[in-house]
């Protein structure tokens, strides 16, 4: 139960509001309360057990760098950390510094609203309780509102359903059952090849072909984690300085400066490594498009000579958009999987969904019978979890009114008419398209010395500017033109898988060494495109 009095309340105990409570709480001494939804910590990686999930960023950047001790006591088992064991660690991180003693669990936020009189923030709880403070920062992820997809008849389905993004806690037994799998985005592509090996049957029903490169992930040597242990400071540096806070540097070299017999030697050694590096072998692919279809041919090429059956490699490699335009999946044995003699591809392009019936999915040419539907289907994402908190700002102004033709913030950290409301990763910043806790971290230690500042000299209001967050949405799409990004029509980077949501490039693709800049110099203006009383 949270005392009467908070300085701030913080929605959210994943990676971003754990670490917001802690700084301030710790650095600061304010008094804080941490509201969350789920019974423990995690945020994502609470929710997210389906078969096979686990992070695409490397373990030993896919974690706090806040702490030296923490950084060289936690030892990763694998390249990729399972889901479990980021769980593990997080709960660690919670145990260690004590968090949970200001964290509700169980508690789901219904609605937030900003009273101007008193200059606090009032928030219920599904519970019917309300705690006020005076600043409110959401630490509620960018997918977390789960994307279940309005098809005709899933009340009808006898059969159980699942989305990947709710997995029930005691998993899912696929012995002997006959599994669709609906979606082949990052999350559906770890699963498949996971399904297939208890599953009688799977069919995975595809809509847009996808590109994967293998993770090869494996455990990590003794040697490895020792050098881990012994380069935190380098590889923090890395991570600091690259556009998408990973612990490897882009290539400078373009396509066009190296012959094609070396491009392929390029591309095959890169392919040889696996994993999200594949994508900085040439520093132009995400800009040329030119550039851009030599990896796409690579990776076509790839699918063509590991997927036996033509029809289904021609239906696995017929790919619409630029490599990387949507988020690279990386995979384990997912093209491999579809050898198998109990998994079949259904081309949803060539035959859509008509409706789900009782006993399974109804394409327009034909009937699968199914026991378990697994819907991987995504996220309303980045708008989605702030819209569900029911935001309300100064006179009244409804979050969803504010943002009808889609998310207007400055620098992804403030939003005009909400004053004190800290968004961590909200729309607009660098977050999605980059490795999170390294633009997590840099939220957070930006809005606890914000707050800091505030306090040492007096002010008890901080409100983002209209010009400035208009400013910066057109910053926002300028960055997302310079690259190949938009060229993806059907991504949620654009808001563009959930219906009726407005078309509008979310993430900051200007890179996040470049932001972090951004934000430093905004801080030394004054804060710059705030107003602060
Ligand atoms: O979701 P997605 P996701 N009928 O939106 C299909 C992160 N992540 O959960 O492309 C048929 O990418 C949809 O088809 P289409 C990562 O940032 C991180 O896979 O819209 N199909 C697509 O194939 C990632 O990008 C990790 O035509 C429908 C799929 O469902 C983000 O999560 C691991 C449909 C959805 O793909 C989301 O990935 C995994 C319909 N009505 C994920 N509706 C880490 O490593 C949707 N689809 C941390």
């Amino acid at each position: 139960m949270p005392p009467a009095s908070l300085d701030a309340i913080i929605i959210g105990a994943g990676f971003a509001g754990m670490y917001q409570l802690l700084t301030l709480r710790d650095r600061l001494g304010l008094h804080v309360h941490l509201l969350e939804a789920a019974s423990g910590v995690g945020g994502t990686w609470f929710w997210n057990r389906y078969p096979g999930a686990r992070c695409d960023s490397e373990s030993h950047s896919y974690c706090y760098g806040f702490s030296k001790e923490l950084l060289e006591e936690w030892e990763w088992s694998e390249r990729y950390p399972e889901q479990p064991e980021i769980l593990r660690y997080l709960n660690h991180v919670a145990d260690r510094f004590d968090l949970r003693r200001n964290i509700s669990f169980n508690t789901r936020v219904t609605a937030c609203t900003y009273d101007e009189a008193a200059n606090l923030w009032h928030v219920t709880t599904a519970t019917g309780e309300t705690h006020s403070a005076r600043y409110l920062i959401t630490a509620v992820g960018c997918l977390s509102s789960a994307n279940i997809p309005n098809i005709p008849g899933l009340e009808d389905f006898q059969g159980q359903w699942y989305h990947t993004g709710e997995w029930p806690h005691d998993g899912v037994d696929f012995t002997g059952k006959r599994v669709g799998q609906i979606g082949t985005g990052s999350t559906g592509i770890q699963a498949v090849p996971v399904i297939a090996e208890t599953a009688a049957h799977l069919t995975v029903f595809q809509r847009t072909a996808n590109y994967s490169v293998p993770a090869h992930n494996a455990p990590l040597t003794r040697e490895f984690k020792n050098w881990v242990k012994t380069s935190h400071a380098e590889i923090r540096a890395v991570m600091k300085s690259t556009p998408n806070g990973h612990p490897f540097t882009i290539a400078d070299r373009k396509v066009a400066d190296v012959s094609p017999e070396e491009r392929e030697a390029l591309y095959e050694a890169a392919w040889a490594k696996g994993g999200l590096q594949f994508r900085a072998t040439f520093q132009d692919l995400l800009v040329n498009r030119q550039a851009n279809d030599t990896a796409a041919d690579f990776l076509k090429r790839k699918i063509r000579g590991t997927v036996k059956d033509p029809k289904t490699a021609e239906i696995l490699s017929d790919i619409d958009h630029p490599y990387a335009a949507k988020r690279p999946p990386i995979d384990s044995h997912y093209f491999e999987t579809f050898n198998r003699p109990n998994v079949e591809l259904v081309d949803l392009r060539a035959a859509p969904i008509e409706r789900i019936t009782q006993t399974g999915i109804k394409t327009t040419d034909a009937e699968y019978n199914l026991d378990i539907i697994v819907f991987a289907t995504g996220f309303d994402a980045m708008t989605g979890p702030l819209f569900r908190l029911n935001l309300t700002g100064r006179d009244g102004l409804k979050l969803t009114d504010a943002w009808r033709a889609g998310p207007e913030t400055w620098l992804g950290l403030g939003v005009p008419g909400f004053p004190n409301l800290f968004t961590i990763t909200g729309p607009g910043s660098p977050s999605v398209l980059c490795n999170m806790p390294v633009c997590i971290e840099q939220h957070v230690d930006w809005i606890t010395d914000c707050i800091a500042h505030m306090r040492a000299h007096g002010q008890t209001t901080i409100e983002a500017q209209p010009e400035a967050a208009l400013k910066w949405s057109d910053a926002v799409d300028a960055a997302a033109n310079a690259t190949l990004l938009p060229e993806a029509g059907h991504s949620w980077y654009l808001g563009a898988n959930v219906p009726g949501k407005p078309r509008r490039f979310m993430p900051y693709a200007g890179g996040m060494a470049h932001y972090r800049n951004i934000c430093n110099d905004i801080t030394a203006k004054n804060y710059e495109g705030f107003t602060l009383a």
